[in-house]
């Protein structure tokens, strides 16, 4: 599997708001949306820095998975994962469990940015949560 380029890295932060006057004021670049992704219990904020998007995550509920990460982590903001860009995810993740690598998500879902997405374990990504994403 060779994947296309980094789509986006994801960043969890405890809050979009107190964070994003770095991005926006120190780096300059500009947040072009902020979404909600219910199901996974976070707020997105979207910035672009050349082809590539810096997505920065706050959990919407003390259960949210990025929330545990947070804490886990002391609170403090931190890269949760990589999200490379691929083309036929479904092939991409046959591929990868052919090789045995264990798959968060056994049927691509809907992401944010109408993307569709699937989760690998970090367990089997060499420590870091890695994302596959296909734009439709
Ligand atoms: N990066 C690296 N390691 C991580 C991790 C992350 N982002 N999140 C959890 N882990 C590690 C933990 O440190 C832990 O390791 P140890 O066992 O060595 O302590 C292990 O994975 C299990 O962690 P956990 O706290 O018990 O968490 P869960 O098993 O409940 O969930 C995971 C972990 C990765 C399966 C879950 O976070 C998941 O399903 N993630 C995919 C979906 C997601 O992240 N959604 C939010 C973003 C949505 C979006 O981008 O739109």
């Amino acid at each position: 599997m060779i994947p296309e380029q980094i789509e986006h890295l994801g960043i969890a932060v405890p809050s979009i708001e107190e964070v994003l006057p770095f991005y926006e004021q120190v780096l300059g670049l500009k947040c072009y949306a902020i979404e909600e992704v219910a199901d996974q219990k976070v707020k997105t904020a979207f910035l672009k820095v050349g082809e590539v998007k810096l997505e920065l995550l706050e959990p919407t509920s003390p259960d949210s998975t990025v929330a545990k990460f947070l804490e886990k982590n002391g609170g403090k903001c931190q890269i949760h994962h990589i999200a490379y860009k691929v083309n036929d995810i479904e092939s991409r993740l046959a591929e990868l469990k052919e090789k045995g690598v264990r798959l968060i998500d056994e049927t691509p879902r809907k992401g944010a940015e109408g993307l569709t997405i699937a989760f690998l374990h970090p367990k089997s990504s060499a420590g870091i949560l890695t994302e596959l994403c296909e734009k439709k």
